[in-house]
């Protein structure tokens, strides 16, 4: 028997810590649920903690591109594929902050900076330090995304005032190595801590549709869950395949089996923004509506992700009509019902 108290995700409600632990047997259980049960359930909690209508916008913009010496085989950047990406040096300060506007004009109220690297280089602190103060003193959020972190690193970012650190764990344990050989599954939460330690709020999530099991997909939510401080924000990728990459081929993810990752990261995770993150543009707008309904309540907004393509504002702004739904950061004066 589940308990009750626990499927809600009550305990340690008010400060994301939790208590006890999920194990994976106890979320494949909820992950296997009659469909309808596993939607009512993660609904129902989602109401709880969120406006179910209000939808977390951002805006990414990769300041150095490709050439990446890491070997994730579903990257376009990766240096070890010939995905015929073309590299690019780190982008000037002044240009980030003049993207940062355009982003914020078009309704992002965080703006995600990625850079193609490893780890960043003691050369371009100041750089990085530069961005995340004009971005904020555009009154945007700031999360960056550069790779691993030492806890001195993750310092100097938190005193330029960053926000969120996005660094993800992609996969379980047991499956990482088949993705990335250049570093580890206890290195990427080696940063997590790093960047939680450093008073910087945490984006972690995965890929779904890299040839894992339902059980690698259900234990990267139980590892994130579980995270001493579960993670503010989870994006939830689905893969994009690249030409050139190791993953090219892989075969699609079944729609309804991400819905239920959806449903069981808000289980899991109350009170995290659960992004609906990569791989929009091969959804549905019945799919998407399905991962709204299930708990997914951020997105990034803009034609391109850091590389690859993403439903422009055009096709966001019909697909936010049709389904009610709003930004999250309106002022209350601004949340009337959609007509
Ligand atoms: N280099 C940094 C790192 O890996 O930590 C940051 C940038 S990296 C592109 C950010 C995340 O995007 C990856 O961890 C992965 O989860 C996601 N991602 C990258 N390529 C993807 C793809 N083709 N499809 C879906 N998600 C992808
Ligand atoms: C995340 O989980 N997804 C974003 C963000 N964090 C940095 C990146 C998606 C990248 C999709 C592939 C591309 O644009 O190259
Ligand atoms: Fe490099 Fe990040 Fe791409 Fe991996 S996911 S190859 S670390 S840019």
């Amino acid at each position: 028997m589940l308990d009750k108290r626990r499927i809600g995700g009550e305990i340690g409600a008010e400060s994301g810590a939790r208590a006890e632990r999920w194990t994976v047997a106890e979320a494949a259980k909820i992950y296997n649920f009659p469909f309808n049960d596993l939607l009512f359930r993660a609904h129902s909690i989602h109401r709880a903690h969120f406006d179910p209508n209000a939808v977390q916008m951002s805006r990414l913009l990769s300041i150095k591109t490709g050439g990446c010496a890491e070997d994730c085989g579903y990257c376009s950047q990766s240096a070890h594929y010939p995905t015929g990406l073309k590299a690019s040096k780190r982008m000037e300060v002044e240009r980030v902050i003049a993207e940062a506007r355009k982003a914020r004009e078009g309704g992002a109220a965080r703006y995600c900076m990625g850079a193609a690297w490893r780890s960043p280089k003691e050369r371009d602190m100041e750089a990085i330090a530069a961005m995340i103060r004009g971005v904020k003193a555009l009154g945007m959020e700031t999360c960056m995304t550069l790779g691993m972190l030492s806890p001195a690193q993750s310092e100097r970012l938190a005193d330029a005032g960053l926000d969120y650190y996005n660094h993800n764990i992609d996969t379980s344990e047991r499956f990482y190595g088949e993705i990335i050989t250049t570093r580890t599954f206890s290195d990427r939460l080696e940063t997590l801590a790093n960047v939680r330690d450093a008073g910087i709020k945490v984006c972690a999530g995965g890929i779904l549709g890299m040839g894992e099991t339902i059980d690698d997909r259900v234990s990267m939510l139980v590892t994130l869950a579980n995270l001493p401080t579960a993670p503010e924000s989870v994006p939830v990728n689905m893969l994009i395949p690249i030409p050139g990459s190791k993953l090219a081929d892989a075969p699609p993810v079944d729609p309804i089996d991400f819905v239920r990752a959806i449903a069981l990261a808000r289980i899991l995770m109350p009170q995290s923004h659960v992004r609906l993150s990569a791989g929009r543009t091969e959804m549905t707008d019945e799919m998407q509506a399905l991962c709204f309904f299930a708990g997914a309540n951020s997105i990034f907004v803009g034609e391109t992700l850091l590389t690859a393509d993403n439903p422009g504002e055009d096709h966001d702004a019909a697909l936010f009509r049709r389904l009610g739904l709003k930004p999250m950061e309106l002022r209350p004066a601004d949340m009337e019902p959609a007509e």
